[in-house]
């Protein structure tokens, strides 16, 4: 569980779960920082209102699984596992480096707290499909998390999984998408349009909500429908990030999908980051 008696809000879990990652940016002096800044507020959520977990023993059995798909988003999941004291805070320091626990993308073998090796998109959901159906053999009440990325959508195998998942009600399946409407080459709507999302889940049976991802009140009352929903279908809540939220010179540019920034620029970005600190 989130630590027990913790007053701490969840604008400032995810104020922290961005400072984390920006100052793991600056220890390579570039990486996927913009993802993690876009999708912190529903990390906050995640772990800090909606998932169990013991950050002490993170092979417990009756967890909830996260399961990030996205293995070039690592930096914010470590940013998040980080402030849920799965991680210890010092070790950020080791981002990227050989033989660290947080290499640049993630690795399920080498970090505590990561569920899936996903670099190669497009297989996180079918992943969660299967642990669905085993948790549910097992007799398990523990959910199945799926953090996808709106590029993903435009991958085959995420719409076969989503097939799936309605086939087998997996009612203890909730992907997230975060759609910062960005991926490698541009925005993903010029790219390969996924719209109308909700609507196709929808349409292939799924329980489908559309948030502003970076509005922590709206994320937390979407993960308590989804959780609370009780009809047998999985569950996807659409997440609309910008991209390199609350660092508004990284915010202007066009392409965030990998930053760099000027050496010193890492310290105006954790500047405006401290400004938009919750009181
Ligand atoms: C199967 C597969 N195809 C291509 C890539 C290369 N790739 C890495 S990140 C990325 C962009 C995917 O979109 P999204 O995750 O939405 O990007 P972001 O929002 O992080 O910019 C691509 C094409 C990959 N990792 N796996
Ligand atoms: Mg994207």
């Amino acid at each position: 569980m989130p630590r027990a008696g913790s007053n701490v809000s969840l604008a400032e879990r995810a104020y922290r779960i961005r400072r984390h990652a920006v100052r793991m940016g600056e220890v390579q002096g570039q990486g996927y920082v913009g993802q993690a800044l876009g999708v912190a507020d529903v990390l906050a959520v995640a772990y800090f209102h909606a998932l169990r977990y013991r950050p002490d023993d993170t092979q417990w059995e009756g967890r909830d699984r996260f399961l990030l798909s996205i293995g070039h988003y690592a930096i914010a999941l470590y940013a998040a596992l980080i402030e849920a004291g799965v991680l210890p805070e010092e070790e950020l320091e080791t981002y990227g480096t050989d033989d660290s626990r947080m290499p640049m993308s993630g690795m399920a073998a080498y970090t505590p707290g990561m569920e899936i090796t996903g670099g190669s998109l497009g297989h996180g959901l079918g992943i969660a499909v299967g642990m669905c159906l085993g948790l549910k053999r097992k007799q398990s009440d523990s959910f199945v998390y799926n953090l996808l990325s709106d590029g993903e959508l435009g991958e085959g195998s995420t719409w076969e999984a989503a097939m799936s998942a309605a086939h087998h009600k997996l009612d203890n399946l909730i992907a997230i998408v975060d759609f910062n409407n960005q991926q490698a080459d541009g925005q993903s709507t010029a790219t390969l349009s996924s719209e109308p999302v909700t609507d196709k889940f929808e349409a292939f049976g799924w329980h489908a909500q559309r948030v502003d991802g970076n509005d922590i009140e709206a994320v937390r009352a979407a993960f308590d429908i989804a959780k609370a929903l009780k009809e047998p279908r999985p569950r996807v809540i659409v997440c609309d990030t910008l991209m390199a939220k609350g660092v508004p010179f990284l915010e202007a540019r066009d392409i965030t999908h990998f930053i760099r920034v000027e050496p010193h620029e890492w310290a105006l970005a954790l500047e405006a980051l401290e400004k938009g600190r919750p009181q």
